[in-house]
């Protein structure tokens, strides 16, 4: 690993959000891309975190430290992550799903898109399914996020919801977050998975015939 990339994944490990973003405009500065400081650099530390979180080596007040130095630094990356300057158009609701709170991957997906050029309703996490029943119809697609294996079986809960409520057909619904698989996401009868941030978007546009 390149040093700077290697000091970006340490801020993240030990919660250093001012040193991230001084490290993150260096990378950038140094000629190197803004996906390999995100890939390399900052979701291998997250992983890393996942990790040792794992294995009892830390405990959730450092997951919590790195998840904000994550956050900071997603923020600092977001200007570069535009990634062919072309104007998409369509509105995304994003939202992690209800009992959930993990928006890492979330964030990052609504950042990808707004960076393709969508409108992106972000909707936060641990969102009830009533609320996105609510904006099907201003919306023209959902994109659902859960990271636990226990969350997983709300998204067909609001799939089921927006069926209930007569607005399946209005709107597409794309999945994703790391217990998912194509499988799962077919099973719940989705429009789609996607297992990372840049999928959602070929995939958004694929949907969206654009
Ligand atoms: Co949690 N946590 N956590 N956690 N946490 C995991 C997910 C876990 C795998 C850690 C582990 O044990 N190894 C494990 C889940 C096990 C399981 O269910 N299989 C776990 C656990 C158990 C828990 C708690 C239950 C712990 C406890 O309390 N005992 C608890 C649950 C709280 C709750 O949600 N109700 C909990 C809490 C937390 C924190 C709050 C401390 C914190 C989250 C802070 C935050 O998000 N603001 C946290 C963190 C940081 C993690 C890990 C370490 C990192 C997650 C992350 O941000 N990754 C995680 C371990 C891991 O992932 N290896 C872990 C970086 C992010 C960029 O990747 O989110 O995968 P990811 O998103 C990717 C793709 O998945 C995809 O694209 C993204 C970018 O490429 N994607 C989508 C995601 N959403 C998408 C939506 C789409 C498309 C693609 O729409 C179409």
């Amino acid at each position: 690993m390149y040093p700077i990339i290697k000091e970006i994944y340490q801020n993240i490990l030990y919660g250093q959000q001012n040193e991230i973003v001084i490290n993150i405009h260096s990378a950038l500065d140094s000629g190197f891309a803004a996906k390999t400081v995100l890939d390399e650099g900052m979701i291998t530390a997250m992983a890393e975190i996942g990790r040792q979180f794992e294995a009892g080596e830390c405990f959730i007040p450092e997951m919590l430290v790195a998840a904000r130095a994550m956050q900071v630094g997603l923020t600092a990356l977001k200007p570069s992550l535009n990634v062919d300057g072309v104007k998409a158009t369509g509105i995304i609701a994003v939202g992690t799903v209800k009992g959930d709170l993990h928006d890492i991957g979330k964030n990052l997906v609504a950042l990808m898109l707004e960076g393709a050029g969508f409108d992106v309703m972000d909707l936060g996490a641990d969102v009830d399914k009533e609320e996105f029943v609510a904006i099907a119809e201003s919306v023209n697609i959902i994109a659902l996020s859960a990271m636990l294996t226990t969350t997983m079986p709300n998204m067909k809960e609001i799939i089921d919801a927006l069926t209930a409520a007569g607005k399946r057909s209005m709107v597409k619904v794309i999945v994703g977050g790391a217990p998912l698989n194509e499988a799962y996401a077919k099973q719940l009868g989705s429009d789609g998975y996607a297992p990372d941030a840049s999928s959602a978007v070929t995939l958004t546009k694929s949907l969206l015939a654009i």
